[in-house]
């Protein structure tokens, strides 16, 4: 029905408890990293992410945008790998990493903006409010190529394995499954291997590419894909905030460092539908939906923190703010206005011309 995990670096337990699998040990240190209060964070910006995802779809359903694209069961993969980004790396995303995009610290009505067509394009990752977050790209796969031409510009900036945290950066770039049969994706892992480029390629396996199941998609597990192309590779639980974050923080240091290309799969689901156009029960079974439901991310890392003690009142707070935030964007969604047709011309041109 869908891969196993049995391969893949664990922490948590589906039941939220603490047991690192055979392969966590290497990764055990970095959780080191992480204090109490990086702890909530993680599950406020899971829980937050899931309501303003919800109010997407909502949005969508009354007409208030062309398009919904859920991130719905991803916030582990999402939120775990992001924390691991460090300021000035680059983050490449497809079109679905919204808790991406929240903990770079983007403005989420951009989403909701991009997903309207109230813009004409021309996303400025260098704007310092847009955390060196790349725009979104609905082009399978394509963006694995901007990721990789951009690593291979910080090469040529100096600004990798100098051995300097605060200055050493590593590009981070998202694609599904799907992707990966993609000949970018391929063009990707030859050019970032050849310059061994301080690139980072996150896979999350929904294990769906619309409605094509992965197992249709590829013959081996994909982690084992970049290998024959000479980049590490490693499987991780992605529905497991701590392993995902684990993982990502040791491949980013390596990558940082000058250790080459990394790949890392994450196992996650896609809860709900593709986008808002798509029906998911015309291709796959509830049963499937309930395997996953007892691997959510979010339950999972609710009862790890109530394990920890965790108060009623923390869980309670983040659900109001989870309320507001979706208020908000709702808000702000419906005073949104079309921008003037004349600004289209704005990002495609450097000059005007007659
Ligand atoms: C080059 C290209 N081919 C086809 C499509 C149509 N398309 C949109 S999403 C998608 C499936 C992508 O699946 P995956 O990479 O697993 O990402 P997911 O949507 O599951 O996150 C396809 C084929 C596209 N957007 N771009
Ligand atoms: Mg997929």
């Amino acid at each position: 029905m869908t891969e196993t995990t049995e391969t893949a670096v664990q922490f948590l337990t589906a039941e939220g408890e603490f047991a690192p699998s055979a392969g966590a040990e290497e990764y055990g240190s970095y959780l080191d990293r992480l204090s109490e209060a990086d702890l909530q964070q993680f599950y406020r910006h899971m829980v937050v992410v899931r309501r303003f995802d919800l109010e997407g779809t909502n949005l969508q359903r009354q007409g208030q945008m062309a398009l919904w694209v859920p991130s719905h069961g991803q916030e582990g993969a999402q939120v775990g790998s992001a924390f691991a980004a460090r300021a000035q790396d680059h983050i490449f995303p497809s079109y679905r990493e919204h808790a991406v995009g929240m903990v770079r610290g983007i403005d989420m009505l951009a989403i909701v903006e991009l997903l309207r067509g109230n813009t004409h394009g021309g996303w400025d990752p260098t704007d310092p409010t847009n955390g060196n977050f790349h725009g979104y790209c609905l082009v399978i796969g394509s963006h694995s190529l901007h990721a990789t031409g951009y690593a291979m510009g910080l090469q040529r900036d100096g600004l990798v394995g100098t051995g300097d945290d605060e200055s050493d950066a590593a590009v981070l770039c998202y694609f599904g499954d799907g992707a990966t049969s993609q000949g970018d994706v391929s063009e990707a892992f030859v050019f970032s291997a050849s310059s061994q480029t301080p690139n980072v390629f996150f896979l999350q396996n929904n294990q769906w590419a619309i409605s094509v199941p992965v197992r249709v998609q590829s013959r081996t597990p994909l982690y084992l894909r970049s290998r024959g192309f000479g980049i590490p590779s490693v499987q991780v639980d992605g529905n497991d905030a701590l392993a995902s974050f684990a993982v990502t923080a040791k491949h980013l240091d390596d990558a940082r460092r000058g250790g080459g290309p990394q790949f890392i799969e994450a196992l996650t689901y896609r809860m709900g539908a593709h986008t808002s156009s798509d029906d998911p029960t015309k291709y796959r079974l509830s049963s499937e939906d309930e395997y996953w439901i007892a691997r959510d991310p979010i339950v999972r890392f609710e009862k790890y923190l109530r394990s920890l003690g965790q108060s009623d009142a923390f869980f309670a707070e983040v659900k109001a703010e989870a309320e507001d935030f979706a208020a908000d964007i709702r808000h702000r969604t419906l005073a949104l206005t079309p921008p003037p047709a004349s600004t289209i011309f704005d990002h495609v041109y450097s000059e005007p011309h007659p």
